[in-house]
């Protein structure tokens, strides 16, 4: 940008100072804002008009592309017909809906879906509730929480608890006691440059094993795994290594929580990676792609079996003493059956899978461009793994990301991975230029 450009955009732009921004550097934004003012389809546009073609659907969650005038006209419609109502002790016929809605397209077994705000709260839900599970069940020593290294749950603490990101740890004190983690999946040495599933790793699920001999199964309630890790870089479950783990969790009676909070909605080619990899947790948490993003709302599908758990005690109690007040928010259960109508008519998780070779195709022609150590895919989520700068991590990718940006493409950038997760409405010309974009970035780094 110009110096004129620049001072043009401040003068058009509110004062930037108050809003402390999350996951961003603040200063650095500050001083050379990258705003988006309005968007549709694949597409955004910055606030002095620039198109750029959106490659991480927002923040994965964009599923059905961005504006969706079907959504957009749901939640309009939902504003001015009930904003808000009480959501304790009351109800409303949206959420009902959708709580049916998501029972229909959920793996066999599923059949309920409490309702929250967000990913995290997803998170913290599903491990009140697994707790409680056992807890009603004369199991209460099963305290212990298994999550994974590398793995990402948000931002709560149970979620950090369970979460295996050391900068989104270190900094907050003692967190959930009684807390183990496995070891990631993800190996260059045998599995770089795989298309699809990694052939090596499924071995890595015996650890939990490990663990269980170590603390014994009496104590342990539950393990949590992103069936695909989105955060930490797109690490992919290899081949068999889901299927051991849940005969494990099976053999010792713990239960198995699928975060599906970037890979449900289609990402991974079908309704849940669950659905996918044929593979059935006991509770999947779920957020982003559930309103395509347009309205915050998460959730928490369970199994029967833990719903009937918990429905007992005197008939008029209340079962689970948890809830927020925005819990099936009008407006987010709106969105939700909105996306859940475009998803189905538009038929975008057969379209996931349909486009999957070809967005294959395309990424793993970035393997031999400079610096690049790995190139991954699964469904509509991929990763270019970029060898690190000696003593500046993270600088090759974010160098990649501004060009891209520059060029008019949003990647992502976890570390020195370029992360994808175009909208599913993404064509092929699209992906290529995606590909292309990145090539160049690479190309002039
Ligand atoms: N679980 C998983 C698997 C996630 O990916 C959360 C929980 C938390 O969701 P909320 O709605 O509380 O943010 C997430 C969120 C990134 C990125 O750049 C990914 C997420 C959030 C922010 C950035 O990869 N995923």
């Amino acid at each position: 940008m110009t110096d004129n450009a620049a001072r043009q955009l401040a003068a058009e732009l509110p004062d930037l100072e108050a809003y402390w921004m999350p996951f961003t550097g603040n200063r650095a934004f500050k001083s050379s804002p990258r705003m988006i003012s309005r968007a549709e389809g694949v597409h955004c546009y910055t606030h002095d008009g620039k198109k750029l073609l959106d490659a991480v659907a927002g923040l994965w969650c964009c599923n059905a592309g961005h504006c969706h005038p079907k959504i957009v006209e749901a939640i309009q419609k939902q504003a001015e017909t009930l904003d808000y109502s009480m959501a304790f002790q009351l109800g409303h016929p949206k959420v009902f809906e959708l709580a049916n809605r998501l029972s229909e397209i959920s793996p066999e077994g599923i059949d309920y879906a409490f309702f929250v705000n967000s990913g995290s709260e997803a998170v913290d839900t599903a491990l009140k509730m697994a707790l409680a599970y056992h807890r009603l069940r004369g199991e209460g020593a099963r305290t212990r929480l298994i999550g994974r290294a590398r793995g990402y749950h948000g931002v709560g603490f149970g979620g950090i608890s369970v979460g295996g990101i050391s900068p989104n740890r270190k900094m907050f004190g003692a967190q959930l006691p009684g807390v183990d983690h496995l070891p990631h999946t993800h190996n260059l040495e045998h599995n770089a440059r795989s298309r699809g599933l990694p052939e090596w790793g499924a071995h890595l699920a015996d650890e939990l094993e490990n663990i269980v001999a170590l603390h014994d199964a009496s104590t342990i309630a539950a393990v949590i795994i992103e069936p695909i890790a989105g955060s930490a870089g797109v690490l992919l479950p290899p081949k068999g290594y889901l299927e051991r783990i849940r005969k494990i969790c099976d053999r010792h009676g713990i239960l198995l929580i699928f975060d599906e909070v970037i890979t449900g909605f289609g990402r991974a080619g079908d309704a849940f990676a669950a659905r996918r990899f044929n593979v059935t947790p006991d509770l999947i948490t779920v957020a982003k792609g559930l309103t395509s993003g347009a309205v915050p709302m998460g959730a928490v599908l369970a199994k029967g079996d833990i719903y009937d758990t918990f429905m007992t005690g005197p008939p008029g109690a209340i079962e689970f003493f948890h809830g927020y007040t925005y819990s099936g928010h009008p407006l987010a259960a709106a969105a939700g059956c909105a996306a859940l109508d475009v998803y189905r008519d538009e038929g975008l998780f057969e379209r996931a899978r349909a486009m999957e070779q070809a967005f294959e195709d395309a990424l793993h022609s970035l393997e031999n461009e400079p610096h690049v150590i790995d190139v991954r895919n699964f469904g509509l989520i991929g990763a270019v793994e970029l060898e690190p700068i000696a003593d500046q991590p993270t600088a090759r990718a974010l160098a990649a990301f501004r060009s891209c940006f520059d060029n008019g493409v949003i990647v992502r950038t976890t570390g020195d991975i370029l992360a994808f997760s175009p909208p599913l409405i993404i064509d092929e010309a699209q992906i290529e230029q995606i590909v292309e974009s990145v090539r160049g970035a690479l190309r002039a780094a």
